[in-house]
């Protein structure tokens, strides 16, 4: 008889940012990594955009999302981010300063998380252009669970500002 292993699938969302180094190298390096992982399945990834940076003055950053399913529990997810922003360097140092690599995990199912070190959805998902328009570009009907609205319908009502539509991950790791 064959074993029939079940596994619980949850979508999620992950923000990916960078402004320092080789930029669109290091968002590049993380979707490998994140798609690498068996406990990550029908991975997306939005396209990257420039935007102005939002915080103390600092380089325009690299901004991109990506949507999967996995079958980690949430710190375990967010253990395994770390783990990829370890790898590229990251250092914290300053509060919403430079970063070789962010990635911030936005939404997990229509779970509402509060952690000391952990919040889901995002706490700023819905303030911040540069996450929720490369979002609205992969999920525009993923339904935010704390306002229950589209992700698309929240794009929308903010200002754009500044934020310009490079391509594709592949396009651009690719052009000199
Ligand atoms: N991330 C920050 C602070 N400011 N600004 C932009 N444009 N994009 C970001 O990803 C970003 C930011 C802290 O995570
Ligand atoms: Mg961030
Ligand atoms: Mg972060």
């Amino acid at each position: 008889m064959a074993i029939l292993e079940r596994t619980d699938w949850t979508a999620i969302a992950v923000a990916l940012g960078s402004n320092l180094g080789n930029c669109v190298q290091h968002l590049q390096q993380a979707i490998a990594q994140l798609a690498a992982l068996p406990s990550i399945r029908r991975l997306q990834v939005s396209p990257v955009y420039q935007t102005p940076p939002v915080g103390p003055p600092q380089p325009d950053y690299y901004n991109a999302c990506a949507i999967a399913e996995t079958c980690l529990a949430p710190h375990d997810l967010l253990q395994q981010l770390q783990a990829i922003e370890a790898a590229a360097g990251r250092e914290r140092l300053q509060h919403w300063g430079p970063r070789t690599l962010d990635l911030d995990l936005l939404l997990y199912g229509d779970r509402q998380i509060q952690t000391p070190d952990l919040t889901v959805p995002h706490p700023y998902l819905t303030q911040r252009a540069f996450v929720l328009i490369p979002l609205a570009a992969i999920a525009p009907d993923w339904v935010e669970p704390v306002t229950g609205e589209a992700i698309a319908t929240l794009a929308q009502r903010l200002d754009s500002t500044g934020i310009e539509r490079l391509g594709s991950m592949e396009a651009l790791a690719e052009s000199p």
